[in-house]
């Protein structure tokens, strides 16, 4: 009886899976449109974009198309996604009055059944009074958003909400390097040990026109310290004269071929609109020496430094600055970068979730998501501090999520509204239009 039973509910099952299957196997309704014409080497483009470089002469921008990108639409280039961003729970910011900040995040990485990210925490009396303004900063008040700060870390369960453990990496006394304030810090696992590397500033940001900070490094044997402070600089700023000469930005190490491979950012041109490219320093050993590429800067843009093996290589986001921002990049050779795609919304210092970041991998997954920050959240820089926030995304070889892949996002009104003509530039405007009239 139980015998017959099981068959019938296995015949049943079976005839409903067919009826499934054989619908959704149904010939597609035939489309409206006129077929499709032979498009083999008539010279014309032909109307489904090719998957190869048509063999007759292309325009410039088709040649690029084939040539500089490695699909010719954006939704099948696995290097191409959407970033969305989610508010994180579990951080305080005091009524955002400008007194926490919580920015710039390492990568994130997952020890001890958690995710643990580190970042830079400023719990000031007063809000920054501005860089440019340092000469009123004093050992209570900061001149940056990053002055007065130590490295404080995270840990949870989802990536969405997180509890803050405490402090890392503190201020070291002075004049240790890093006394001013420890900022901006990365993770990197090594040998079963952990480092954490950063910028160490030994006067308030601001005071020598923007920032003056080599790299130091602290490291312990869990995530969850006690960190032990090598108290030296481990990458110095280059020499007088050469780009990176004030300052050793946004430490960011992954392993590759069997080294530490530390990509950074540098300030540089000490102009209104400072000019930024990424370095690359290279070491057998975490605390050192670090031997800067003789190809620097290898990269032209970005801001703060978001990498990730992939493949045999390595990719970079390059946010807002410089000639290529607004891309994502890639260097097979973990120096000589290309544009890989084309993107927007960007995450600012993002840090992801990165599984092979220290596994010497040349097969590099890629990313799906991390912790990024916004600055001046409050849109007020007398309440001047950052937020952490998540971002997502699909820069993965092992996901496939369709809506990160969409080139179109709507900003509605409101959000090109934000971004307003100045008082100066409504005044040029008017008077462009008063020449006009007289
Ligand atoms: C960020 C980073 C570095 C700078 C400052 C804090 O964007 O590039 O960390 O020093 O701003």
């Amino acid at each position: 009886m139980q015998l017959k039973n099981t068959l019938l509910r296995t015949l049943y099952f079976t005839l409903i899976g067919c009826t499934i299957v054989s619908c959704s196997e149904q010939p597609k309704q035939e489309s409206k449109q006129k077929p499709i014409a032979n498009q083999e080497n008539t010279g014309k483009f032909p109307y489904i974009i090719p998957k190869e470089k048509p063999n007759f002469k292309l325009s410039a921008a088709i040649e690029r198309t084939y040539n500089n990108y490695k699909t010719a639409r954006p939704d099948s280039n696995e290097l191409y996604t959407q970033f969305k961003y989610t508010e994180l729970k579990g951080f305080d910011y005091n009524g955002n009055d400008g007194t926490i900040s919580r920015r710039d995040p390492s990568k994130v990485i997952f020890e001890n059944g958690k995710y643990y990210v580190w970042y830079t925490h400023r719990d000031t009396k007063t809000a920054p009074v501005g860089g440019k303004n340092a000469h009123l900063s004093t050992d209570e008040i900061p001149s940056a958003d990053w002055d007065l700060a130590d490295i404080f870390y995270a840990t949870s369960k989802d990536g969405f909400t997180w509890k803050e453990e405490g402090v890392a990496v503190p201020r070291p006394p002075k004049p240790e390097v890093g006394w001013r304030s420890v900022t901006t810090t990365d993770i990197l696992k090594w040998k079963g040990k952990y480092y954490l590397y950063y910028q160490g500033f030994s006067e308030a940001s601001g005071k020598s026109g923007g920032d003056n900070c080599p790299v130091a490094v602290s490291y312990a044997d869990s995530p969850d310290g006690p960190w032990t402070a090598a108290n030296k600089i481990v990458i110095p700023n280059g020499n007088e004269g050469e780009w990176d000469q004030y300052s050793i930005h946004d430490p960011y190490p992954l392993v590759h071929n069997g080294k530490i491979y530390l990509y950074y950012k540098s300030d540089f041109d000490r102009n209104p609109n400072l000019s930024r490219m990424h370095g690359l320093a290279i070491a057998d050993n975490p605390l050192g020496p670090f031997k800067k590429h003789p190809l620097n800067p290898i990269m032209n843009s970005g801001h703060e430094t978001t990498l990730f093996p992939f493949k045999e290589g390595v990719a970079a986001l390059a946010i807002r600055d410089g000639v290529e921002h607004n891309t994502i990049q890639y260097a097979k050779d973990w120096v000589n970068f290309e544009i890989a795609s084309v993107v927007t919304l960007m995450p600012n210092a993002g840090g992801p979730f990165i599984p092979d970041a220290f596994t010497n991998t040349t097969n590099g997954r890629g990313i799906t998501w991390g912790i990024s920050h916004f600055t001046n959240a409050a849109g007020n820089y007398k309440k001047n501090h950052g937020i952490l926030a998540r971002f997502d995304c699909d820069l993965s070889l092992d996901v496939h999520d369709e809506q990160m892949k969409k080139s179109y996002i709507n900003y509605n009104p409101e959000f090109h509204y934000k971004h307003g003509l100045s008082k100066e530039q409504k005044k040029r405007i008017d008077e462009e239009n008063k020449k006009l009239i007289e």
